[in-house]
């Protein structure tokens, strides 16, 4: 067996039988790191550009100028990383245990938070699997004689299309919600990718879509998904409470319920999810703070008790003042109760809040002392979903 890089032999002598084994290797070794599916595709996305452009034209990425930062390159994986020829897209399932949806939303003094942040953030981890995947290849490749392959892997942050390649990938398919469905899965999974200059051999997309269902056009709360498969990220509440900056527009905040961090209401309807398995990570459960908890409790929490507990969690990134901003749109919706009057008054004599909070906190003081509250129809409409049809996770 060759032993220095020197003497080994230039991929692209690599055997079409020995890609093919290859691939189905990745396939074993992905399942072993974790993921849920590995699927192969190439870095074609030349149909997906007008659509991007055209999502990009209307604005639909609001604030978020990452997202036309780097032009089409988001649908060039070559262009990203140069000699890349195949994307090896992976999904991992984080759907956690005792998930207790309705619970959760049908309480307007607990707080809502995404489930796929209740636990460890994502990022990371899931690119140092990848990672491992990539060392698998280069170490299999060097014991056959082979140089080293280029790859790279990558999760969520760098421009990607990542819904459209895993569709390629044949890992699922989009639904009218625009995320990637997967007939046994559903949708509770992130996704990652592989860059690789290997051309292995790819799979075939999966033939399947939403028929005549629109129950996710039809709940989102804040009328985000503005035509089948295109969500306008100015409206969706996922946006509103972790990517935007600034304030809130008002016309949205009622609507945004108790839903302090991201929104899963798209995915709660969703016929495809009835099914779908509870995640294997232990890092993805829900963390004792975070589990259906009082608005309040979150709301008194200082900057430093904020850092401690999402220490390691996604929901950091938005920072304090982000997290009271949120907190203080759902107290405003909760009923009126004087303990979170006098919650909102206090905190806006704290040091921790700026103009732009105490500008929320004024807006939930008058929602308080102004209304009843009551669950918009469509929340009740998703409670009543879920609990007829996830009775698993109700
Ligand atoms: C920006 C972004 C957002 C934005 C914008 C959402 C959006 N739909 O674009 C906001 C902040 C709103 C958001 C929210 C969420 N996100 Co997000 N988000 C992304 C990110 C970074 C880029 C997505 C993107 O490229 N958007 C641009 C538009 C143009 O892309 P698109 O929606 O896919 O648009 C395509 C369709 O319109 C399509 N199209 C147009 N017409 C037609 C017609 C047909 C028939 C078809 C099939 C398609 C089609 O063509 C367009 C171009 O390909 C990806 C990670 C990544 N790098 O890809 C994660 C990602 C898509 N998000 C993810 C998640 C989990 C979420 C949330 C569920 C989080 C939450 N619980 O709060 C919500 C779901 C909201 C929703 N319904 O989309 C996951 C999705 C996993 C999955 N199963 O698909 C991703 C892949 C992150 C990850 N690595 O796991 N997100
Ligand atoms: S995450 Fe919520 S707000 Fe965003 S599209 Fe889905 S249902 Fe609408
Ligand atoms: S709720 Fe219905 S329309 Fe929406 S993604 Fe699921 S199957 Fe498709």
């Amino acid at each position: 067996m060759p032993n220095s890089d020197c003497e080994l032999n230039p991929i692209i002598q690599i055997s079409p039988e020995t890609l093919r084994r290859l691939a189905e290797q990745v396939k074993v070794w992905g399942q072993e790191l974790g993921f849920a599916q590995i699927g192969i595709c190439d870095t074609d996305l030349t149909e997906e550009e007008p659509k991007l452009q055209q999502w990009l034209d209307n604005d639909y990425h609001g604030e978020m100028s990452y997202m036309a930062n780097h032009g089409m390159m988001r649908a060039r994986p070559h262009e990203l990383h140069p000699g890349t020829r195949r994307v090896i897209s992976a999904r991992m399932d984080y759907l956690p245990p005792n998930a207790g949806f309705a619970t959760n939303l049908k309480d307007p003094n607990l707080a809502y938070i995404s489930r796929y942040a209740g636990g460890r953030d994502y990022h990371k981890m899931i690119r140092n699997r990848l990672k491992k995947l990539g060392d698998k290849i280069e170490v299999e490749l060097k014991t056959l004689g082979f140089s080293q392959p280029n790859s790279r892997p990558f999760v969520d942050s760098a421009p990607i299309l990542e819904r459209p390649l895993a569709d390629k990938a044949g890992l699922g398919w989009t639904g009218k919600h625009s995320l990637l469905l997967n007939s046994d899965a559903g949708s509770w999974f992130f996704l990652g990718e592989l860059f690789i200059d290997l051309p292995l051999p790819v799979d075939v997309p999966v033939k399947a879509d939403c028929n005549t269902c629109v129950a996710c056009i039809k709940s989102c709360p804040t009328n985000a998904i503005v035509e089948p498969y295109i969500v306008d990220g100015r409206r969706c509440i996922s946006y509103l409470t972790i990517e935007l900056q600034g304030a809130i527009p008002t016309e949205f905040r009622q609507a945004i319920g108790n839903r302090i961090y991201g929104c899963d209401d798209c995915q709660l309807v969703c016929p495809v999810n009835s099914q779908a398995p509870i995640t294997n990570e232990q890092d993805f459960h829900t963390r004792g703070p975070l589990q259906q908890p009082e608005l309040l409790t979150l709301f008194a929490w200082s900057e430093a008790e904020f850092l401690k507990l999402t220490e390691g969690s996604a929901i950091r990134r938005i920072g304090h003042k982000r997290w009271l901003r949120n907190i203080a749109i759902a107290l405003g919706n909760a009923p009126t109760n004087a303990s979170i009057i006098a919650a909102l008054e206090s905190r806006k004599l704290s040091d921790e809040v700026d103009e732009m909070v105490i500008e929320h906190i004024d807006w939930a003081l008058e929602q308080q002392r102004s209304k009843h509250a009551e669950l918009s129809r469509k929340t009740q409409r998703v409670i009543r979903t879920v609990e007829k049809g996830l009775a698993r996770d109700a």
